[in-house]
């Protein structure tokens, strides 16, 4: 498991000075975060990037918010012209010593959230997810939700809403379909390897169709292209804010395919209704058992990456919600050790086994 840390560029209030000085990473994920959607990555952009990180002693083999057009995931005419660009993108990247591609599915919206400074008792804040509060909204005033604000008009929202409405579940599926069966081979072709992201959280948002949900859509995912480069994200706080989906089996069945190319590690405390916040990394802090999610990727031998994903805000620190230096920092040293101590108990294990004479 290759451990690596989400900086958000040169802009990022967390500074790589900072980030290295984190026990045991390997590197960082990164991404062109202001270009605009479907535009090519430059090759010397992102050299900036996995230059930046070198000069720090850490590595820079993976990309996220690697976006898809809304035209590709509508199923419309303009995605013909994109699929060149974005096949562009692929080559700049492994030109560039990228070799895992994570990207979701999501219509419109990427994760979704209600709070962004959810106050827990221990005086630290985190993100929240309450269904009343999406459905209390008026979605042509706008979406007052944290991060979305801006990013459209509320009538350039409208539209995209109403264009969705009459876009099916099967149609999003065979966009899907369209989107991998173009850019696969050739990331097979690059030494590169796409890793899609469930949806977050994994239910219908806004009545948008929502395809990456439960073991059976990954599964569904796996078989449109059947080639390692038609890999996984596999996020344990996205997947498991539905208790219905237990993490270590998704890991089980599809790291043993060599499937999953990077994992997103982190907890959640799931209420009875649904609603949940993301709570610290620790198996007693939230609903899943983070032990059982390490264990299951260390029986898998996987040789991945991995990532905290977010982390709450503590110690008075300020900046990208959910992703703070702190408990982010945290959560990789708990994980690195839950890592080793499985690690250790195998090898006791192996070492104690009574010996058969030959
Ligand atoms: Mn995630």
């Amino acid at each position: 498991m290759k451990m690596i840390f989400r900086w958000h560029g040169p802009k990022d209030p967390i500074s790589l000075q900072y980030i290295r000085q984190i026990p045991g990473l390997y590197g960082i994920v990164s991404s062109l975060y202001d270009l605009p959607l479907g535009e090519v990555w430059p090759g010397e952009r992102i050299q900036v990037l996995t230059g930046a990180a070198a000069a720090h002693g850490l590595r820079m083999e993976v990309v996220d918010s690697f976006r898809v057009h809304e035209e590709i995931k509508l199923g419309r005419p303009g995605r013909e012209k994109l699929m060149p660009q974005y096949i562009s993108t692929l080559k700049n990247l492994a030109a560039s010593g990228i070799k895992v591609v994570c990207y979701n599915f999501m219509p419109v919206f990427d994760w979704t959230r209600t709070q962004m400074e959810f106050p827990l008792s221990d005086g630290s804040n985190t993100l929240s997810f309450e269904a009343e509060r999406v459905e209390q909204l008026d979605v042509s005033k706008g979406i007052p939700l944290p991060g979305w604000g801006t990013r459209y008009t509320p009538e350039k929202l409208q539209a995209l809403l109403d264009e969705y409405a009459s876009v099916t579940t099967e149609q999003m599926w065979s966009n899907l379909e369209y989107f991998l069966s173009q850019l696969v081979p050739v990331a097979e072709e690059l030494g590169l390897k796409l890793a899609l992201h469930a949806d977050d959280p994994p239910r219908p948002v806004f009545g948008l169709p929502r395809i990456i949900k439960n073991i059976d859509d990954h599964r569904r995912v796996l078989d449109i292209v059947d080639s390692t480069a038609n890999g996984l994200t596999l996020c344990s706080g996205t997947l498991g804010s539905d208790l219905r989906n237990d993490v270590p089996s998704f890991i089980n069945e599809f790291a043993a395919r060599k499937r999953v190319h990077f994992v997103h590690l982190r907890n959640v405390k799931v209420g009875e209704n649904g609603d949940f916040y993301e709570s610290a990394h620790l198996t007693q802090c939230g609903s899943l058992d983070m032990a059982e999610i390490v264990k299951a990727l260390h029986d898998a031998d996987f040789q991945g990456y991995a990532r905290p994903d977010h982390g709450r805000m503590i110690w008075g620190e300020t900046g990208v919600p959910g992703y703070g230096l702190y408990d982010r920092a945290l959560g990789i040293m708990y994980l690195q050790g839950l890592w080793e101590g499985i690690g250790k108990e195998k090898t006791r294990a192996l070492a104690q086994r009574p010996r058969v004479a030959a």
